[in-house]
């Protein structure tokens, strides 16, 4: 699988209609759809699915939210500023100039690359993506193209990316990268949702893109060569021909996963829902769910709202059923440390995963037809929708040959499925070492299979169905 560039780019004084020719003469091409004629993206569904594939598989990653936020650690002149940690600059309205006086006091003298990286493999997670700019505009990487960077504005002096980047490829997990790409709140130009609040803000987008961000994303991808970009909070700046700028670069890294956050009416390859898990997922679709462990992505000192491990197990398995990824974030504190109560659950999982990980890596959706769940009929969701509500009794996934019931409440002597549309040869439970074979019996479409008195796990008992398949 060779490709060497996804996205096509014309001249600028070539017409639609050439480009439209061009197209057709690639016979597997999807249509033209992007509003700058000069880049279309060329990608045969072949070659996306041979990229989309490492992707597809690893059903669970990391997500670390880390920067300069974790200095005031949700808290301004001795008071609490509300609301997620890395956020606390435009919360908070911290002038450019008191914000960047953090950079003195970030030591991050307790960072160790291996630690993290070896956190994020026994959770049984496959990548990692972590921040290398976030909002706040300080650069976590020794870039040249901008001094606001943790090699050159603190006593750190050392670039944690670099060490991440190499940890990961050792370990064998795949590196992404975080960058916000429009909001920028201490450079000059950077958009600020919400609006600037300090004259050292304003400026020119363009001269921001062109002289701070398009520069820091070529010294990513050149340095680090992320197998991610996850870019976020698109607004209408990026125009379709800034943002065009932007892909023209990434196409020289055709094996690049982005995700869809970039903005000026590029979609990405994943659908990145936030905080919460579609009832249906995205079918057909790549998609992830990016979710915090506590109330905050950037460390904040006063959030211990942490989810249990029970609550996050079910999540992976609840969207790994819907055949989606889970990108689970982490918010290290400013001497470098993942707090414990995070690291703890997270190793956790990964017990589970080191025993039953088969139900989940390379799986897709359920194949059966349950729901659930169902829509409140009279709560509403962010967007004034009814809010789904889930029911947490089981959820299924599959591989050929093998569908996995994920018993979360034990259903007791046996388990019952009333619309199985799958031919079962045999079960067992995946956590039983001597995988001893369970009485199953199936009717049509009814499937029952006798169960031991008690779960072998507290949290998700995996039952194994055999299937023609
Ligand atoms: C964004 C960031 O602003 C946040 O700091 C964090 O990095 C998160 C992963 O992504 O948060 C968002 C993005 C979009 C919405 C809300 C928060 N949204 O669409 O409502």
């Amino acid at each position: 699988m060779h490709m060497t560039s996804r996205f096509v780019r014309y001249a600028v004084v070539c017409s639609i209609a050439a480009a439209v020719a061009t197209m057709q003469a690639h016979a597997a091409a999807p249509p033209i759809h992007h509003p700058v004629a000069a880049i279309q993206d060329t990608e045969t569904t072949a070659q996306r699915d041979a990229r989309m594939a490492w992707w597809r598989d690893a059903r669970f990653g990391m997500f670390i939210h880390w920067g300069l936020y974790a200095v005031p650690a949700g808290f301004w002149q001795g008071k609490p500023v509300h609301g997620i940690g890395e956020w606390i600059m435009n919360t908070g309205k911290i002038p450019v100039a008191d914000y960047k006086k953090f950079s003195a006091q970030f030591d991050p003298t307790q960072f160790d690359a291996h630690t993290w990286v070896s956190l994020a493999k026994a959770a049984g997670m496959k990548y990692i993506v972590i921040t290398a700019k976030h909002h706040d505009g300080f650069a976590m990487y020794a870039s040249k193209a901008d001094a606001f960077n943790i090699v050159d504005a603190t006593p750190f002096k050392h670039d944690p990316l670099r060490d991440l980047a190499d940890e990961a490829r050792r370990q064998g997990l795949k590196f992404g990268l975080y960058y916000s790409q429009v909001q920028d709140w201490t450079a000059p130009g950077g958009a600020a949702i919400g609006g600037h609040w300090d004259k050292a803000q304003d400026g020119d987008f363009a001269q921001y893109l062109h002289t701070k961000a398009i520069p820091q994303l070529k010294e990513l991808l050149a340095n680090y060569h992320p197998d991610v970009l996850w870019f976020d909070t698109p607004t209408d700046a990026m125009t379709p021909q800034l943002a065009s700028e932007i892909v023209a670069l990434l196409d020289r890294y055709p094996q690049l996963i982005w995700n869809n956050r970039l903005g000026g009416g590029y979609q990405g390859d994943t659908q990145t829902p936030e905080q919460y898990i579609p009832p249906q997922g995205f079918p057909g679709e790549d998609w992830e769910v990016c979710m915090t462990i506590n109330d905050t992505w950037g460390y904040k000192s006063n959030d211990a709202h942490f989810k249990s491990t029970k609550m996050l197990l079910q999540n992976l398995v609840d969207i790994a059923s819907k055949g989606g990824n889970y990108l689970l974030n982490v918010g290290p504190d400013a001497r470098g440390v993942i707090p414990a109560p995070e690291a703890e659950r997270l190793q956790a999982i990964g017990h589970w995963l080191d025993v039953n990980g088969e139900s989940i890596y390379d799986t897709s959706a359920t194949p059966f037809a349950d729901a659930h769940g169902s829509y409140s009929p009279t709560e509403k969701d962010e967007n004034g929708k009814p809010r789904w509500i889930p029911t947490w009794n089981w959820r299924a996934t599959r591989r050929p040959g093998k569908v996995y019931v994920h018993l979360l409440e034990w259903p007791g002597a046996s388990f019952h499925v009333a619309d199985a549309d799958i031919h079962a040869t045999g079960a067992y439970l995946l956590a039983d070492p001597h995988h001893t074979p369970l009485k199953l019996t199936q009717d049509g479409k009814q499937l029952n299979v006798q169960l031991p008195a008690k779960p072998l796990d507290s949290i998700d008992t995996v039952l194994v169905i055999q299937t023609k398949s």
